[in-house]
């Protein structure tokens, strides 16, 4: 087992640092901002802002953050070729006026397709890959997690999930690096006091045995559906939510080791991809 992939098992996420740059961040903020700025009338949201179905408002812009191959490569370790796009959200937080009373709140969770652990590691159901756009200080607001709560069956009142928590590390983490989490890591954000807006996107993933949760059948999504299906590009076509592998893979009798399943798996999609790209 690798180093990344042992530290994900025992600790319930991992840092990719510097994942993304300047020249691909602004564009992100930018659609943030214009977002928000076409979000108005009596039920647009004041206190934060979060825009769900990225891909089919701006497949262009997200496709490269959604099929990421250092994500999708990693993630595949994690829970096989199986990986589907649950949602991408862009969001974004004012900020608070730091004698606001709710500044220093947190937000304890796990993850939509989480469970309470059971104190042994498990594969998730989903992975979040959180990208920050801005550095994350203690006035912008560090992620918090509770290192291996997807293990320990951490519990929490509904009081102390809005504590800091003694066993919590704060992350500070730089504009462009991504997390990825396990779905069961109890963590939270921190209030944004900045003076500034706080952007971040999350691409959360699950296993293509479940439904997702944005919609795949806009006219974007339907086009990236074609794009992959063309190019006999399997990978993509399951994190739209189209695994044409699924009734074999999901019931293959699983008399050998996963892993080494998941490797005939992967070069299965690898040689699906070049006969076409030869073709
Ligand atoms: O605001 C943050 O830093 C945390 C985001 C978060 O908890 C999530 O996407 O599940």
């Amino acid at each position: 087992m690798n180093d990344r992939l042992e530290s994900y098992r025992r600790d319930g996420f991992t840092v990719f640092a510097g994942a993304y740059d300047e020249s691909q961040m602004q564009p992100w903020r930018d659609e943030q901002d214009r977002l928000e700025s076409v979000s108005t009338g009596p039920h647009a949201p004041n206190r934060s802002w979060w825009f769900g179905n990225m891909l089919e408002r701006a497949p262009h812009l997200m496709w490269p953050a959604v099929a990421n191959p250092l994500v999708l490569d990693f993630a595949e370790q994690i829970v096989g070729p199986f990986v589907q796009l649950d949602n991408l959200t862009l969001a974004a937080f004012p900020p608070k006026d730091k004698d606001d009373p709710t500044a220093k709140n947190c937000a304890w969770h796990r993850d939509r397709w989480g469970h309470m652990p059971s104190g042994h590691y498990q594969r998730p159901m989903s992975l979040n890959a959180i990208c920050y756009l801005q550095d994350l200080t203690d006035e912008s607001g560090p992620l918090r997690v509770i290192r291996s709560s997807h293990i320990n069956p951490v519990a929490m009142t509904e009081e102390e999930r809005a504590q800091p928590h003694p066993d919590e590390e704060l992350l500070y983490l730089k504009a462009g690096d991504l997390v990825l989490t396990h779905s069961c890591l109890l963590h939270s954000g921190t209030p944004n006091t900045s003076g500034k807006k706080r952007y971040f996107f999350s691409v959360y993933y699950n296993i293509s045995w479940l439904k997702y949760t944005d919609t795949f059948d806009g006219p974007n999504c339907r086009q990236l559906i074609g794009w992959a299906r063309e190019h006999n590009d399997h990978r993509a076509l399951r994190l739209l939510g189209q695994d044409d592998h699924l009734q074999l893979r999901a019931n293959s009798g699983f008399q050998e080791p996963d892993e080494a399943r998941w490797a005939q798996w992967q070069q299965a999609d690898r040689d699906a991809l070049a006969e076409e790209s030869a073709a």
